[in-house]
């Protein structure tokens, strides 16, 4: 038996399914996921010693590779110093600027320790300065599991048929309303319906979390619109897509201007971290500033701002150009080692973030993304990690690509799929 086998049995006697996050678990592909001893650059190394090219990104985070040389040495000058002190510190003074710097609708920003927390505390700062109590978002996208957002979410959500997460009371979840993604329609009968009472619209500005789904032109204008026709704010979640997409994310992407935003992933390099951030007089608002609280022991922690920074830090021009040019062709590969095997597929890429869909026409929300084939995909999945290929174990993420993977590396991954398809699987 592998020692992924025997760790995963030990796990489940302990952590529920054996992990400590739903979307590790294989639940969608079957099969015992590796468990990983370590990774470096674009390569995951199991406790039985076989190595995979990965594709999770550990969910995104890992832009710049692996254990980056830059970013390992900041984490341990940082820790050297402390690893945290409940007190401020200059790195998150360093973070706050870098972030304000790059994405021009962030005036100030507040450090907390996951997306979840950003997304959670910037709905109630958006409550808080509207007054109202109704939030919109929309089936498929994915805030985090606090329980007003686990209604129609996406990724592990969807992945384990999980609409509706018991737990989440009737009351947490009477002011969600769930809308269409890329459906200006579907958003403009709420406002019609309840204008007066909503707060915020959040919105993955380019939708990861149920594969990639990139908004279709007019839908993020369109968002900004309503919100401003009926005073509500407009939260773009960029938890994925921040730094990643684009230097200023999505909004940097697609020149828009939300309200609020709250990002985590890449600007942790790889440490826990979440921010979230806006115009000054809504960030005032926050505590001590002003009333709406929300705190934390580890906030702006030194190892994540440290690894945050160093991160952004190999973040530049070249750096997307590169991103770019590798990613796309792993699209084309990937389009054309489907069409050679006459399977029906497409690949919604943005960036270094992609999804392969077992699906015939393009996918702009969720409809669409379940009715992709999922069962071919997990047999995909799994002829792939035979030949060291690692993908996020279900057709409802995203796919992220790193500085470190380059076009041998995606070569590589095009041979393994294309035996992949041709055999059928
Ligand atoms: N947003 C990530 C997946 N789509 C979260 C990763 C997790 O849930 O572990």
């Amino acid at each position: 038996m592998s020692q992924s086998q025997q760790l995963f049995d030990r796990a489940r006697r302990l952590l529920p399914g054996g992990v400590n996050s739903p979307v590790r678990a294989f639940k969608a592909v079957g099969g015992t996921p590796p468990f990983i001893a370590s990774a470096s650059g674009c390569t995951l190394t199991d406790v039985d010693g076989r190595e995979y090219l990965d594709y999770i990104g550990s969910w995104g985070p890992m832009i710049a590779g692996h254990a980056h040389p830059e970013v390992t040495s900041a984490i341990e000058a940082a820790a050297r110093r402390g690893t945290s002190f409940g007190a401020p510190g200059p790195l998150e003074v360093e973070l706050a600027e870098e972030i304000v710097h790059r994405v021009p609708s962030v005036d100030m920003v507040r450090m907390v320790n996951s997306g979840t927390e950003a997304t959670m505390s910037a709905v109630r700062l958006a409550r808080a300065a509207t007054r109202r109590e109704v939030v919109i978002k929309f089936a498929g996208c994915y805030h985090g599991h606090a329980d007003s957002f686990l209604i129609q979410a996406g990724s592990g959500v969807a992945t384990l048929g999980l609409p509706d997460s018991p737990g989440v009371t009737a009351g947490a979840a009477r002011d969600t309303r769930v809308a269409r993604y890329n459906d200006l329609d579907s958003v403009a009968a709420i406002f019609d319906r309840e204008g007066s009472q909503v707060a915020a619209v959040i919105v993955e500005p380019v939708a990861g979390n149920m594969g990639v789904v990139p908004p279709r032109t007019g839908f993020l204008e369109g968002l900004r619109a309503l919100c401003d026709r009926h005073g509500a704010l407009l939260i773009f979640d960029e938890v994925m897509t921040g730094f990643r997409v684009h230097p200023a994310g999505a909004q940097g992407l697609y020149s828009l201007r939300p309200d609020l935003s709250t990002f985590g992933k890449v600007i942790g390099g790889g440490l826990p971290v979440g921010a979230y951030g806006g115009r000054t007089d809504l960030m005032t608002l926050i505590a001590p500033s002003g009333p709406v609280y929300q705190a934390g022991t580890l906030s702006g922690n030194p190892l994540a701002m440290a690894a945050g920074l160093a991160t952004l830090k190999l973040l530049d021009e070249a750096a997307y150009a590169r991103l770019e040019t590798v990613s796309a062709a792993l699209e084309a590969g990937l389009l054309d080692a489907c069409r050679q095997a006459g399977v029906p597929a497409v690949v919604q890429r943005v960036g270094s973030m992609l999804t392969l869909f077992f699906h015939a026409g393009p996918v702009h929300n969720m409809d669409d993304a379940s009715q992709a084939d999922h069962p071919r995909f997990a047999r995909f999945f799994a002829a792939l990690l035979e030949q060291g290929v690692h993908l996020p174990p279900s057709g409802y993420e995203a796919w992220f690509v790193s500085l470190a993977h380059d076009e041998t590396v995606v070569e590589h991954t095009l041979a393994a799929a294309r035996k992949a398809l041709e055999a059928g699987r």
